[in-house]
């Protein structure tokens, strides 16, 4: 067929009907979801993977208009990211091209990665919603019990128009550096705890601390990534991800062990 001869069928009415009736569909689908996961880094990606190929209801909301967090610049705009064994199986499975570069290290396409993140947890069945922030939680005498939402552009503009909610049995913090949610349940609730914010850079211990706060922090909260080393006061590793996947794969995994309990 010549493509100069194809007549295309488009119409105004008929982009705008298409567009709003999928988003109505789609939001009264996601509004009570099993897991909210806030942030689409690579802990956060990486988690609703895991999380959606169990066949849990996942929704990934992210403030920006792109997903993938701090991972796009690789280590100052330098366009690899490193990653460190054990951690590069998980890139593996997804089909990230690694470079071995000796000694248990490989480096990644700081492109290529988020790119497959995200297409691997769709295609596991997790929605990403992008310029949504979350501002708040919803809270039950059982703990937190959802998320409260605004469009990114509404609280960028300082336009006083209320949030909508989605209701969901587990929240994730996977918010990076800002702990964003454990702060705004500490703040808003003025709770005894301490968010200490993240120490100065120790690749190793950093690393591995990542695991070990990677954990339920409130009843039904549970941190990923760098939010668990800051909401720890762990240590912050730079340009080096294993710590990320497998922390996101980590939280899934208390997830999934919680929700089946339940
Ligand atoms: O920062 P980010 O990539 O989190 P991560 O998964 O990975 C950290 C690494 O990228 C890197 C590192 C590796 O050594 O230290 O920094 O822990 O992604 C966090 C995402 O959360 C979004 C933010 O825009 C980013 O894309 N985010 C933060 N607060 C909110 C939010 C919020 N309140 N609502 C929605 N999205």
């Amino acid at each position: 067929m010549n493509l100069k001869d194809i007549k295309l069928n488009a119409d105004e009415t008929k982009t705008t009907k298409a567009i709003l009736k999928a988003s109505f569909d789609m939001w009264m689908d996601i509004i009570e979801a099993d897991v909210v996961i806030v942030g689409s880094g690579p802990s956060g990606l990486t988690c609703a993977r895991y999380l959606a190929k169990e066949g849990f209801k996942v929704v990934v909301l992210e403030r920006h208009l792109a997903f993938g967090g701090g991972t796009w610049g690789g280590g100052m705009g330098f366009p690899y990211i490193a990653v460190e064994e054990p951690a590069d199986e998980l890139l593996r499975e997804i089909g990230v091209n690694l470079i071995d570069m000796g000694d248990g290290y490989y480096v990644a396409d700081s492109v290529e990665v988020p790119a497959k993140l995200a297409v691997a947890a769709m295609n596991a069945g997790a929605k990403i919603l992008t310029g949504i922030v979350v501002e708040d939680l919803i809270l039950r005498e059982e703990g937190v019990a959802g998320v409260v939402i605004n469009s990114y552009a509404i609280e960028r503009a300082g336009l006083h128009i209320d949030p909508l909610t989605i209701r969901s049995k587990v929240v994730v913090d996977a918010t990076g550096h800002e702990a964003s949610v454990v702060n705004t349940l500490v703040k808003k609730n003025k709770l005894e705890a301490d968010v200490p914010g993240e120490k100065s850079m120790w690749a190793e211990k950093g690393e591995n601390a990542l695991l070990r706060n990677t954990r339920e922090v409130y009843p039904n909260l549970f941190v990923c990534g760098m939010a668990a080393n800051a909401s720890h006061g762990g240590y912050r590793m730079g340009a080096v991800f294993g710590g990320m996947y497998l922390s996101g794969k980590l939280c899934a995994e208390l997830i999934i062990e919680k929700l089946k309990r339940e």
